[in-house]
């Protein structure tokens, strides 16, 4: 089995390059953004308890995107793979990570992390949220806790996987197709 961290602060292009990966790996593609986004979309308990978080670029509490993954996991017995795309974000989801692809006789074949500029981050998020109204992306205050919420929780990650020799970076700037070509690179020598 391929299984993917893919990996980076907010807006470094993780869901556009997930979306590529999972054409060319035949890979299921498990982003805890958009399932929120979807429960938000559906009303949900869960989604009602995330939005109030989200909108203001704070994280979900780790064991609601903990049990969202799980059971995912559970839904997708067959598949070749998975990308893991704002999954892990903390030492405790990445632990909960673990543990959960052990029980299925699995395991994190790599973490690939996007290495972009928080100037190029701030750009992309503003352009984004002209488009999408997210409203996470509507202003650089909201943009700059992100941030601050990728540099003091999620960051340290990088330090977890590189422990287990499974860090690879890449330069997450220039056209998207450049940086796919980047990504396969590291996923051939796997
Ligand atoms: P996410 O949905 O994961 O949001 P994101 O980090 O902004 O997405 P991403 O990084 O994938 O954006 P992309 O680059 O594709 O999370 C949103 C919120 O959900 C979090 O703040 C948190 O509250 C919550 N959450 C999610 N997972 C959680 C977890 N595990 N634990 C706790 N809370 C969690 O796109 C960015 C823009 O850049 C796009 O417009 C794209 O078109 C553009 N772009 C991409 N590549 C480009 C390139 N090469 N050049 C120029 N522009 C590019």
């Amino acid at each position: 089995m391929l299984n993917l961290v893919l990996f980076g602060p907010p807006g470094a292009g993780k869901g556009t390059q997930s979306n590529l990966l999972i054409k060319k790996y035949k890979l299921v593609h498990l982003s805890t953004g958009d399932i929120l986004r979807g429960e938000i979309a559906a009303g949900t308990s869960l989604g009602l308890e995330a939005k109030s978080l989200m909108d203001r670029g704070d994280l979900v509490p780790d064991e609601v995107v903990i049990g969202m993954i799980s059971s995912k996991l559970d839904k997708n017995v067959n598949a070749n793979g998975f990308i893991f795309d704002g999954f892990p974000r903390t030492t405790e989801q990445a632990k909960a990570l673990d543990i959960l692809l052990k029980e299925k006789g699995t395991y994190i074949s790599s973490m690939i992390s996007l290495k972009v500029s928080d100037n190029e981050l701030i750009k992309r998020l503003l352009e984004r949220g002209i488009e999408s109204g997210r409203e996470d992306d509507k202003n650089e205050e909201i943009i700059a806790n992100r941030i601050n919420e990728y540099n003091n929780k999620t960051a340290p990650l990088k330090q977890f996987y590189s422990a287990q020799n499974k860090l690879s970076e890449v330069e997450g700037i220039g056209s998207i197709t450049e940086i796919a070509e980047r990504i396969n690179t590291v996923i051939e020598t796997i």
